[in-house]
């Protein structure tokens, strides 16, 4: 079968109006390590950006066709609660991807930050504007799969709105490709472990561990191997929602765990019951 990520180059304008030149970018530190290589603070044309540094090393052209699928993808994408794409380097040696810095970075790093209070209005209002991010995604056209949801990739912004971000695996439902298993473990969905076909629904289970991380502020399924975590998914295991969870969130983090995807709600459901969700709060 095709490779997940088989791009060719002929789907990439050439001379591409995003293409930066490397001068023009002020490089700072660094504040990341993402898949490919690391995430540097920096500036261009006067504005904060964030800098994903292509590593020079044996994958290297490969990873060169990487960054130009992700540039396919991010290049279509502008809402709120998507992380703005600015341009991209895409001239070896230096190659990188820009986008918009994200003063407050990963969610991860913010629910994993025990100085900060988090209350449920809050968790609503975040889980919100992921949904609202991934509605997004889903409702282009063809949709795009974003394949790797996980507070890892949720950043925050300096005035706390919540921006889906890292579209390195991200696929269009139109292009071909192998259901090959890819994103994070504990992430998910049965049938991405099955590697069995899948859609959108996958991103769905993803976001349903998010909206679970978001309340117990762990991570899914802590200390275990790939093969125990795939043996209790196939069991139909998941992880422990606790007592203190309100009985509707608590159904819609199950609803989006279910084994059957078309069971699982899309995203307009998803922010119609957050909605119901954030009213009833006050
Ligand atoms: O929690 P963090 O500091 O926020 O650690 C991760 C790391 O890089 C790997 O993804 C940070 N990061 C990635 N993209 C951005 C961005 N656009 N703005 C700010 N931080 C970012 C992320």
């Amino acid at each position: 079968g095709e490779h997940s990520r088989k791009t060719s180059l002929s789907d990439i304008p050439f001379a591409a109006d995003w293409e930066i030149p490397i001068c023009e970018l002020k490089l700072g530190p660094k504040i990341g390590q993402g898949a490919f290589g690391d995430v540097l603070r920096g500036t261009w044309q006067g504005t904060d950006v964030a800098v994903k540094r292509l590593q020079n090393n044996d994958s290297y052209t490969q990873a060169i066709v990487d960054i130009r699928h992700e540039v396919a993808v991010i290049i279509r994408l502008r809402h709120p609660n998507i992380i703005l794409f600015m341009g991209a380097c895409t001239i070896p040696p230096d190659v990188c991807i820009v986008m918009e810095f994200a003063a407050n970075g990963s969610l991860y790093g913010v629910l994993h930050n025990p100085n900060i209070g988090i209350d449920m209005a809050t968790v609503v209002r975040w889980a919100s504007e992921a949904a609202r991010g991934m509605n997004y995604l889903h409702t282009r056209n063809p949709p795009v799969v974003h394949r790797d949801l996980k507070s890892v990739n949720l950043l925050v912004d300096g005035d706390w709105h919540i921006k889906v971000s890292d579209f390195g695996l991200a696929m269009t439902k139109q292009s071909s490709y192998a259901y090959t298993q890819v994103g994070t473990w504990g992430w998910m969905a049965p049938e991405v472990l099955e590697s069995a076909p899948y859609d959108e629904k996958a991103d769905v289970y993803s976001f349903g561990v998010v909206l679970w991380e978001l309340i117990t502020r762990e991570e899914p399924f802590r200390g275990y191997h790939p093969m125990q975590i795939m043996r209790a998914i196939d069991r139909g295991e998941r992880p422990a929602i606790p007592e203190s969870c309100p009985h509707t969130y608590k159904q819609l983090v199950e609803d989006c765990w279910l084994k059957d995807p078309s069971g699982r709600p899309m995203f307009e459901e998803i922010l119609a019951r957050l909605g119901a969700m954030s009213i009833n709060l006050f």
